[in-house]
């Protein structure tokens, strides 16, 4: 067992920490006040190859393994959590689906564009009533001909005003659960194609979120990924991988909380001495050092296990689980040793707590992680 990074996955962790540190810091707190998407931020982050990291160079990705994606995308998310989910989509969900699913004219038309960075994907499945029960959705896509007409809405959708593709997931079939759900690419701009207004959330306010109307969209045959009836499989086997992306995204929160705690109770003075010599202050950055070098080396495992193509559902499931409880603890730790300064905006350590939130919701609960945990172990 290796547990020493390789000169490559080191070069990425110091390419990805200082393009966090001097381009993405600078305004990160006023995106977040005014939910300002980080266009520039994810322009240079498309020039780093950042927004297809495992993809294959066939297909214009830099064909990285996934221990480098959670590299990059913990030292982006320590930074700003917003551009970590903007990138995380764009990799784990849409790239990779591509990448594993789909026909060789749609790697063609859209992955290489899509892995280059020079458009932007989303990832469509949930609907108003169908969250973790995400097989039940309402979307039709009828066939006719050589096109299918779809209709319906799509909501919680990464990117979804962003971005210039979206990966979309219909019902072909009725009655027939998630064997009657299929997958497509589909176009911005496509007639009967509207975008909902950017949602107002707690957290990860730069990164935008919205809902999708789709009224009769005619796509192509040639857009359905994978087979007809196939959307389901296709759509839990990318979240695996996407949950790997979530937990390093935060990991990358936790680690930010440490960071900003243990330079603040160095600094704060109270009863005449820094409050890091108290151990109180102490224990707690003790206990966050422990539960995040605990869930780095969850996510690595999981990485790993993705690359070596062995099974990792349930690893990627520990991972996001351990990962997002972790950030939630240490950002509220973070925001306890900062005290009322730490509940004022201008100290930058509540907005850490707000991201944490959605690290244990996005991409599957925390409860429905535990169900493909329990299952695995119980089968
Ligand atoms: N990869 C590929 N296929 C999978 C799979 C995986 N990780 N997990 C299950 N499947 C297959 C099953 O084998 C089953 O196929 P068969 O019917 O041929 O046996 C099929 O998919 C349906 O699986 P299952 O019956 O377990 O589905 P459930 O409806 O019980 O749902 C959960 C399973 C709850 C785990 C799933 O719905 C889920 O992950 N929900 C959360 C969705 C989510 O993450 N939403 C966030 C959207 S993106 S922000």
């Amino acid at each position: 067992m290796n547990f020493q990074l390789t000169e490559e996955q080191i070069l990425i962790q110091k390419t990805a920490r200082e393009f966090a540190d001097t381009e993405l810091a600078p305004g990160v707190v006023e995106r977040d006040e005014k939910k300002i998407w980080p266009k520039e931020g994810v322009a240079k982050m498309a020039k780093l190859g950042f927004m297809g990291m495992m993809t294959d160079p066939t297909w214009n990705g830099e064909g990285m393994d996934t221990i480098s994606y959670t590299i990059a995308m913990e030292e982006i998310s320590r930074v700003d959590a917003s551009a970590g989910v903007v990138m995380s989509v764009n990799n784990s969900l849409v790239c990779y689906l591509l990448e594993n699913f789909a026909s060789n004219h749609i790697k063609e038309k859209y992955l290489k564009s899509l892995a280059s960075g020079e458009k932007l994907g989303a990832f469509s499945l949930s609907e108003p009533q169908s969250g973790s029960d995400a097989s039940n959705m309402k979307t039709t896509a009828k066939k006719e001909g050589d096109h299918y007409l779809i209709s319906g809405i799509k909501n919680w959708v990464t990117n979804g005003i962003n971005s210039d593709y979206v990966i979309l997931f219909a019902v072909t079939e009725k009655e027939v659960g998630h064997k009657g759900i299929s997958c497509f690419i589909v176009e911005k701009g496509w007639d009967g194609f509207e975008i909902g207004k950017p949602e107002n959330k707690l957290g990860i306010r730069a990164s935008d979120t919205c809902e999708l109307y789709l009224d009769n969209v005619k796509v192509s045959v040639d857009n359905l990924i994978g087979n007809e009836g196939g959307g389901f499989k296709i759509a839990l086997a990318t979240l695996d991988g996407g949950r790997i992306g979530i937990a390093a995204q935060a990991l990358g929160i936790a680690q930010a909380s440490l960071n900003a705690s243990v330079s603040y109770s160095k600094e704060r003075i109270q009863f005449g001495k820094p409050i890091s010599i108290n151990q109180a202050i102490q224990f707690k950055i003790a206990d966050m050092a422990m539960e995040i070098e605990s869930a780095r080396l969850l996510v690595r495992q999981a990485a790993w296990k993705k690359d070596q193509k062995q099974n990792y559902s349930h690893v990627a499931s520990m991972a996001k689980v351990y990962a997002s409880e972790v950030a939630i603890r240490a950002s509220t730790q973070c925001v306890q040793i900062h005290g009322g300064f730490g509940y004022m905006r201008e100290a930058g350590v509540e907005r850490l707590m707000r991201d944490a939130k959605i690290t244990q919701i996005y991409e599957g609960t925390s409860e429905i992680q535990r169900v493909v945990i329990a299952r695995s172990i119980l089968k």
